[in-house]
């Protein structure tokens, strides 16, 4: 540095920000003059609301710089959670939350003349995730910032998120989201940061200077990966983690050969494969595709983070690694990330020269992997000779990690080749395969599933070899999700009689909501509750109007199922259901009829062709129901498109009924479930997943449970007659007809074979028609019992009130307690 001079000033010698609303009136003026280059006539195209951001992240960024030096001056333990997804939605109103400055922004927009519902809408949703999985991932890094755990999220910044879904005529069409295309406030460049990832090329041995036999990967096609950092901010506490994504870019070597040749454009165009890598989220919700593309992401995202995780590590303890694996964690989502476990090993051993024994303790102390899902479809599996072409040094290892652990199994089970060939992290047959999931659990020292079934399923199902050998890895954390969002930000006028009732401390302290459940017993307190779901209907119903042109009337019962479209998921059944409704209201079959308006919604993989029928026979019943005016407001049913995060802002709070209702033993758990439950939205499900926790919680009494338990899901494959069950079932049979008889397909002919195919198979996987009978009936007995607002507005209360174990506050904690096993660290000495 040339700093010749001593400075009058540090650069970071900056006066304290005016936390006042007038200093926000100022900062936001200075965003949009001088930041944004705007002036008092320039139309409102994003400037007023990116203005407002800028104003809000002024107030992050010194937090987020003394999280950051407490955290290095405690120098404790630290965790990093790797994940291809993280659904963060929007940022701007979970900065002011978490800030505590709604009072002063709702003033300083006043001020201005400005809305701050309006400018939040300009916000585009960062929707780098599909469904659960990436949505789970935002929650936690959201409650570790409020524990004030020194967690940080590592993913991929995905210049093109989650598809944008229009309806055409009934039909899904995917639009590309370019997200970033207005800018993006909340991320900050860090090129100082950069990474060099490999790829392809092959391994070297050699002989270093003493003589030790070493490997190295050469002549590989190098892509380098860039940080972005974007602040996730505590509650009220100055904490401000850190989620940091990676941007592919090309190295600055590009084609010497073409240069020559003169074709300088041609070799500068081939940089685009290296830009590629993080072009686009793969839109796949639990089920693989196999696309080489997407093995790049998985290993550019683990090269990139376990490389700048080493790099911090060399920076403040040398190349000494005996205590790493003591103050490092890395949290695998899923297997996706997985290909990390031999990453941490290629850089061990080849860069900084360990022994396989010091290397492999150190990276199977370090690394936990969370299950998702026992869909077989979704378990990847990567083929040896894509791998061997695109990760070759990669392929070594893992190769010599398999001999190892099957060496092991030998020892332990000795001449059992069948449990070897089982077991082995590879598999066998006309195309060599490695198992991904199998790489994790031999690789980590912790194995959880994400709700208690979908735990014990695993080790008595998918991983039981594994639980044989070491069943002290394996544990159970259940899902959750934040009240901050979902209740504090997103559903004003519960929060707001929740905190006048019982205080505050539930924005921190989920458990607290028990509080409520002698309320439910008051009839004043119950008809405020009431009034706060009816102005979240109202509000819902004005978006309804607005996005599908159907008019909600709010005293109805909201009907609600939104997820991504999965056959698993049993949309279809919810369809039956609606055609028994329409059926009865036809043959006049109305005395005590309970109003319904049925909101469906979610997005459906472009490949899987089922899933996008059942989204245009969603379309094709809604436009009968709704145009019939025999039916009129007894029954209104809509697809509501483009379902995203800040739409679940609206729809959770206004949902009467929460549709859970997925085959048993299919949903690993399911997180929309808790927020539906928190905002005081009665269940009907099955015994899947989270449902059997949340019916734990709330009592039997206050949950519509039906269907076939996961053993007897299992019982009834083999001997399903789905046929029979039609036949016997007079209500069945009628709703069947109406479906074959192209009642919902008038122009369409044909239109839903593949449906009408699938419920009648005797293999259909997902026993549609075998839990028809005891839906339907449950869905009576919720008719029934909406009819008694008392009874319904009390169990309504009640499902808040024992919500408080579906926070990732819990969630976060079981996970610190049993597997990081941090220390919360404040800055500055600051806790809330
Ligand atoms: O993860 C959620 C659970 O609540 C859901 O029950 C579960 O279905 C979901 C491949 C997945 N499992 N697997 C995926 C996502 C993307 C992908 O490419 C699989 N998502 C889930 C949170 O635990």
């Amino acid at each position: 540095m040339n700093d010749t001079v001593k400075p009058h000033r540090r650069i970071t010698d900056v006066p304290p920000l005016d936390k006042t609303a007038d200093g926000l009136v100022n900062g936001i003026q200075r965003h949009f003059l001088r930041t944004l280059g705007q002036h008092s006539t320039s139309t409102d195209y994003h400037y007023r609301y990116r203005a407002l951001a800028y104003a809000v992240r002024d107030h992050l960024m010194e937090n987020w710089k003394s999280t950051k030096d407490a955290y290095e001056a405690k120098d404790g333990k630290r965790a990093y959670y790797l994940s291809l997804e993280f659904l963060m939605g929007r940022a701007l109103g979970n900065a002011v939350l978490n800030l505590g400055l709604e009072p002063q922004v709702q003033e300083a927009l006043n001020t201005l003349g400005l809305n701050l519902e309006e400018k939040i809408e300009h916000e585009n949703d960062a929707g780098l995730g599909n469904g659960g999985l990436g949505r789970l991932a935002a929650c936690f890094v959201d409650s570790c910032a409020t524990l004030q755990l020194p967690v940080t999220g590592y993913g991929i910044r995905y210049e093109y998120g989650m598809f944008r879904q229009k309806i055409i005529n009934g039909h899904q069409v995917e639009e590309p989201d370019h997200w970033l295309i207005n800018g993006n406030v909340w991320e900050v460049e860090r090129p100082e940061y950069a990474q060099r990832i490999h790829f392809g090329g092959r391994t070297e041995c050699y002989h270093d200077d003493s003589g030790v036999q070493r490997c190295r990967w050469v002549d590989s096609h190098d892509v380098i990966a860039i940080p972005f950092d974007t602040p996730v901010p505590g509650y009220e506490n100055g904490t401000v983690n850190t989620l940091r994504l990676w941007k592919s870019a090309a190295t600055d070597e590009f084609d010497l050969g073409e240069f020559n040749a003169g074709s300088y454009p041609e070799s500068v165009a081939q940089k685009n494969e290296a830009e590629h890598i993080s072009m686009v989220l793969y839109p796949n919700d639990s089920s693989e595709n196999g696309k080489e593309l997407r093995l790049r992401q998985q290993y550019f995202l683990a090269s990139a983070s376990i490389q700048d995780v080493l790099r911090q590590w060399v920076e403040h303890h040398g190349t000494d690694f005996s205590q790493f694996a003591e103050k490092n964690c890395f949290q695998l989502n899923d297997t996706h990330p997985t290909v990390s476990v031999a990453e941490l090993m290629r850089i061990l051993l080849d860069d900084y020269r360990l022994g396989w024994d010091e290397a492999w303790a150190i990276t199977s102390k370090t690394m936990a992997y969370t299950n998702h899902t026992l869909l077989p479809e979704a378990l990847e599996r990567w083929p040896v000779y894509l791998f061997g072409r695109l990760l070759p040094r990669i392929l070594d290892i893992i190769y010599e990690i398999n001999a190892r652990f099957l060496s092991e199994i030998a020892k332990h089970w000795p001449g059992d080749i069948e449990r070897q060939r089982r077991m082995s992290i590879i598999e066998e047959g006309d195309v060599q395969q490695v198992r991904m999931a199998y790489l994790a659990l031999v690789g980590c020292f912790s194995v959880n599933g994400v709700a208690q079934l979908h735990s014990d399923l695993l080790v008595e199902g998918l991983f039981s070899d594994f639980y044989a050998l070491w069943p002290e890895k394996f544990n159970n954390k259940t899902n959750g999700v934040t009240q901050r969002r979902w209740m504090a930000w997103c559903n004003k006028p519960m929060s707001k009689l929740i905190s006048e009732t019982i205080g505050e401390a539930w924005v921190t302290d989920l458990d607290q909501l028990r509080k409520l459940a002698p309320y439910a017993d008051n009839k004043d307190f119950r008809a405020q509750w009431a009034a706060c779901k009816r102005e979240n209907k109202q509000r819902l119903a004005t978006v309804v109007e607005k996005e599908c042109g159907v008019t909600f009337n709010p005293d109805a019962m909201f009907d609600i199922q939104v997820k991504r479209i999965h056959e698993y998921k049993r949309q279809l059944l919810n369809l039956l259901h609606v055609i028994h409704l329409y059926d009865r209201i036809k043959r006049g079959d109305t005395e005590n009829w309970t109003s319904r308006c049925v909101l469906i919604g979610g997005k459906a993989a472009p490949g899987y062709y089922m899933a996008k029928q059942i989204i245009k026979l969603t379309n094709n019943i809604a436009d009968v129901v709704n145009n019939d005016p025999e039916v009129g407001d007894k029954l209104k049913v809509v697809f509501f498109p483009n379902y995203r995060v800040s739409a679940m802002e609206i729809i959770a709070p206004a949902a009467d009924l929460s549709e859970q209702i997925s085959t048993a033993g299919k949903e690993a758990s399911g997180t929309g479930n808790m927020k539906f439950m928190m905002n005081g939205a009665m269940t009907i499900g099955t015994l899947d997943g989270a449902n059997i926790e949340i019916r734990e919680e709330v009592g039997e009494e206050n949950f519509f449970l039906f269907g076939l338990t996961a053993a007897e899901v299992d019982a009834t494959r083999g001997n399903y007659d789905p046929n029979a069950i039609i036949a016997a079932d007079v209500d069945f049979s009628r709703v069947m007809e109406l479906l074959e008889c192209g009642h919902f397909s008038q122009f369409e002919p044909g239109q839903f074979a593949s449906i009408i195919h699938a419920i009648r198979s005797p293999d259909d996987p997902w026993l549609v028609a075998a839990d028809f009978r005891s839906y339907i009936d449950a869905q009576q007995e919720a008719a029934t019992v909406f009819q008694d607002q008392d009874r319904w507005q009390k169990m309504s209360v009640l499902n808040t009130a024992y919500s408080g174990k579906f926070s990732t506050d819990r969630t976060m904690q079981d996970y610190n307690r049993d597997i990081w096993k941090l220390e919360p660290i404040a800055p500055n000495g600051l806790t809330r």
